[in-house]
């Protein structure tokens, strides 16, 4: 990799950041050789009810893995994240609320305000029922509502899960029983990109298949008219009325749970991420301030949304936990044009800017005006996340976006990893387009070569990607169903957290991640999982069979590509075609639609019956000069018609 431009700190940027090289080499070293020294200090950045006497106790040996931090202390995330500050920040925002349209004006929530609708909310769940270790569903927009939802649960010793409001009903209903929610909370409706989803409408037709005696809760966001169901759902401004402004914060252990959040895997259909109350946020505010360098008095911008891991960790509890004013978009990167991002980031006075690769690609083949026409000159630092970024873009967003004069860190983890593994520090790390660089303190890569398991340890080296030894935000379990936690993520290579995802090393110990090694594609920097989407396909009337691979795509990184077979009878039409388009999207959601569809009178399978994907992920690629041994199949022919009628061609 000799040939890599890389693009160290400079001196100034290193002198005044939270680590420059020494530092963060002192303190890595430091993180590795003692964990237990290093996080009980490191832990003491939060404020503790009672404190903790034990750091580390973590185990991932297969069939006992078990992971605690912190154990015996007791706190509460909403407590760090709001009253810790009020006595020396109570006046200051730490809500910037940006709503869809650039016409309609801005919020600005104080931590005082902050703290006062956090607490009615928190009351106004407790009057539903809610109390403690009970779920709450969030299937919400992005406005300021959802932050105080999640931060009323965490206020309550509530756990709250988080759908993304692009999932469809049957999705939502799937988690809500998944979880046994006692409440959902919704709106009205939520305006994106100057179009309204009706939320609440999609929140009834969940409701017909929910069954565990769930309540609603609605906020009021566009005054849509919506149907209220009596004795099931409550308007959030009606209920207001009644609560009080007091809710004590509730004592939590270390371990009971913050939330969980459903992600796609390899097999089956999601699981729920379970995340910790004392471990995930010393990890999610220590990463905050470390990988963005955020230094008091910034504006922080993560352009997530708050139904992934992402707007979780970044958006409210690490900047929250440090006292940062975090800005909230209600809307998409380009409405009402490919200027907006960079509007906001000049009305806000943005200082670091955080968001996925696929949105910058989609941005900078809107041309370079959007970009210049505002006064970026508050961007300190620019960060990406999400997918690996491609070169091309990697220099656009740094010479374009960064007047060539702000670092990029390209930060890679997971919903499981809860915060950064692998990301520059921008005072210390020379960065490299495309690579996620080196590991967060505490965190102890290893590529291991895929078949053996064993560990390479020369430093230049390529194999899955897995990590030797837990850290504080680590998820703790699969939601009621430890042993699935167990096989998903310890089973393949024993004695390691299994990431899912391919890495090479360099010579200068930089990782560059290579993407998915499991049947899970990324799709505009969000996981889907090929097996899904298939169950999705299946569950139609005229479908018999199908397979879903993922192929390259301009912008979106991956696209689906979706194999189908019919049921005798059954023809492939246009019309066909749309419907199952429509079907996909009502089964789970807008991002789960495939871009293609091609129509399969046999697949390729094995004589004992297995699907042979590596060859649908050829022929998806366009890559069909070789497609490597095809002996095993029953009937090679039927490749020649898939090769024939491929839909992706150049
Ligand atoms: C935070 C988040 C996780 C998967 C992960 C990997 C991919 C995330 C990346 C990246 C290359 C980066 N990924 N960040 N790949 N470079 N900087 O995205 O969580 O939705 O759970 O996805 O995303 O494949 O395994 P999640």
């Amino acid at each position: 990799m000799s040939d890599v431009k890389t693009y160290p700190p400079t001196a100034e940027f290193a002198a005044n950041a939270h680590a420059d090289k020494a530092k963060y080499d002192e303190m890595y070293a430091a993180s590795i050789a003692d964990p237990d020294a290093f996080w009980a200090e490191h832990g003491q950045r939060i404020d503790w009810i009672k404190p903790y006497t034990k750091v580390k106790n973590t185990s991932f040996e297969f069939g006992n893995v078990d992971i605690k931090w912190f154990e015996d202390g007791t706190l509460n995330v909403a407590a760090n994240c709001i009253d810790r500050h009020l006595a020396t920040r109570g006046d200051q925002t730490a809500i910037i609320w940006e709503p869809d349209s650039p016409t309609d004006s801005a919020l600005h929530i104080s931590y005082k305000q902050l703290h006062t609708e956090v607490s009615k909310f928190a009351n106004v769940l407790k009057e539903m029922g809610v109390s403690k270790g009970d779920r709450v569903v969030i299937y919400m927009p992005m406005i300021p509502e959802a932050a105080y939802a999640m931060l009323a649960s965490a206020r309550i010793g509530a756990i709250h899960s988080i759908v993304f409001a692009g999932f469809s009903a049957d999705a939502l209903a799937a988690r809500v029983n998944g979880s046994e929610a006692k409440v959902v909370i919704t709106a009205d409706e939520a305006p994106r990109g100057g179009r309204n989803t009706p939320l609440k409408t999609n929140a009834d037709t969940a409701f017909e298949k929910i069954t565990v005696g769930s309540k609603m809760l609605v906020v009021q966001r566009t005054g849509g008219d919506v149907p209220m169901t009596a004795g099931r759902d409550f308007w959030l401004h009606e209920m207001k009325e009644k609560v009080s402004a007091d809710c004590p914060p509730e004592e939590m252990n270390a371990e009971d749970p913050l939330f969980i959040l459903y992600t796609s895997g390899s097999t089956g259909m999601p699981k729920g991420v379970v995340h910790s109350t004392g471990g995930y946020i010393v990890y999610a505010s220590m990463t905050h301030q470390y990988t963005f360098d955020y230094q008091e008095g910034d504006i922080f911008w993560c352009t997530a949304d708050v139904g992934w891991v992402t707007g979780h960790s970044y958006i409210v509890y690490g900047p929250l936990a440090n006292g940062a004013t975090t800005v909230m978009f209600e809307g998409v990167p380009t409405y009402p044009d490919a200027g907006r991002f960079w509007q906001v980031c000049e009305e806000h006075k943005v200082n670091q800017f955080y968001t996925a690769p696929t949105a910058i690609r989609a941005l900078m083949a809107q041309g370079d005006d959007f970009v210049t026409k505002y006064d970026l000159s508050n961007l300190k630092l620019l960060g990406t996340v999400g997918e690996p970024i491609n070169p091309e873009a990697w220099n656009w967003y740094h010479q374009i976006v960064g007047g060539g004069r702000c670092p990029i860190v390209d930060t890679w983890w997971q919903t499981e990893t809860g915060g950064h593994l692998l990301t520059p520090l921008p005072g210390a790390t020379p960065a490299k387009p495309g690579s996620a660089t080196k590991p967060f303190f505490g965190i102890t890569p290893v590529i291991l070569e895929p078949t053996s398991g064993e560990e390479i340890h020369t430093t230049e080296a390529e194999g899955v990607l897995c990590i030797k030894d837990s850290w504080p935000a680590q998820m703790r379990t699969v939601w009621g169903d430890h042993e699935r936690f167990m096989k998903t993520y310890f089973a393949d290579y024993k004695g390691y957290y299994f990431t899912g995802d391919g890495s090479k090393r360099d010579a200068d110990g930089d990782y560059w991640i290579t993407g998915r090694v499991d049947d899970v594609i990324n799709v505009s920097g969000h996981r889907m999982g090929t097996a899904e989407v298939e169950s999705a396909l299946v569950a139609h009337k005229a479908v018999a069979e199908a397979a879903v691979v993922g192929y390259p795509h301009d912008i979106k990184g991956q696209g689906i590509y979706a194999y189908v077979t019919l049921m005798g009878g059954e023809e492939y039409t246009d019309d066909l075609r749309t419907e199952l388009e429509k079907w996909v999207r009502a089964e789970i959601g807008p991002i789960a639609k495939p871009d293609l569809i091609q129509w399969a009178p046999g697949l390729p399978k094995t004589r004992s019956g297995k699907i042979m994907r590596r060859i649908l992920r050829k022929i998806a690629e366009d890559d069909c000069a070789t497609m490597g041994d095809t002996s095993t199949l029953a009937d090679p022919s039927v490749v020649d018609d898939l090769i024939e009628n491929r839909m992706n061609r150049g």
